[in-house]
């Protein structure tokens, strides 16, 4: 009896189970930025006709269809930090054929990326799920370190030498210091006060030695004082005044 109606659980999950989807990505190599393919397949293995709906969720920037994206609306005080995603509406698949759908989109950070399963669901509200995909999103290798696509030294050395400005401290000793790094992480950044050179950093009150002094001071042991040249132009000239002015007084 118990096997009856293990086999009845089984046959029912059959019934319910019978389309297929799978998805894969219509090209090998993915570039930051640049248009990707994805193509999902879905295969009718029912005895009759059934009407679906698909959604999938991805990261990125969309390009065809646009017509299809949709938007989760911000309701009353609530923020739904939902990506928008994509949604297929009533597509009919006849028993035992299979439907291809396609969509281009835009990955705009590189790295591990994945899209994850699609969903179907049929006129009789079965849900149905894909594979996911994970790829590799390259850096575009087009000479400039491109930040905002999470282009850095360790992913895209070509595009962003040691000392880039990628939001990651390389700390490689190579005379060049890297503007991501404080001077303990890369020696480079490390201000030498007496090389000529005003450095980031460095300012009139803490080197005037490389950054020199304002009009009428002068750098003397490392500090701004007041130049003998500024006693000589303003300061005499108040004296002999001084001066002359009690003469007047006394004759
Ligand atoms: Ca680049
Ligand atoms: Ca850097
Ligand atoms: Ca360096």
């Amino acid at each position: 009896m118990l096997k009856f109606f293990i086999l009845f659980l089984l046959l029912i999950s059959l019934s319910y189970s019978c389309i297929n989807v799978y998805k894969e990505l219509n090209q090998s190599k993915v570039i930051v930025n640049e248009p990707i393919e994805v193509n999902i397949k879905i295969k009718n293995l029912c005895e009759d006709k059934r009407i679906v709906n698909v959604t999938e969720f991805f990261i990125g920037e969309v390009i065809f269809p646009r017509e299809n994206v949709v938007y989760i609306e911000i309701s009353k005080g609530k923020i739904l930090a939902i990506p928008p995603f994509l949604f297929w509406k009533n597509i009919e698949i006849k028993s035992n054929e299979e439907k291809n759908i396609t969509y281009i989109f835009k990955p705009l950070q590189v790295g591990i990326s994945t899209i994850q399963s699609t969903k179907v669901i049929d006129n009789k509200g079965n849900a149905y799920y894909s594979n996911d995909i994970s790829f590799y999103v390259d850096c575009n290798h087009n000479k400039v370190c491109e930040k905002y696509f999470g282009e850095n030294y360790y992913e895209c050395p070509g595009d962003c030498p040691s000392g880039s400005y990628d939001g990651i401290c390389d700390g490689i000793k190579d005379g060049k210091c890297d503007p991501d790094c404080d001077e303990n992480a890369d020696i480079d950044c490390k201000r030498i006060c007496g090389n000529k050179i005003c450095e980031v950093g460095e300012n009139q009150e803490n080197c005037c030695i490389d950054c020199g002094c304002p009009f009428g001071f002068e750098c003397k042991d490392n500090e701004c004082k007041i130049s003998s040249l500024f006693y000589f132009i303003f300061l005499i000239p108040i004296v002999f005044l001084f001066i002359f002015k009690i003469k007047r007084k006394t004759s």
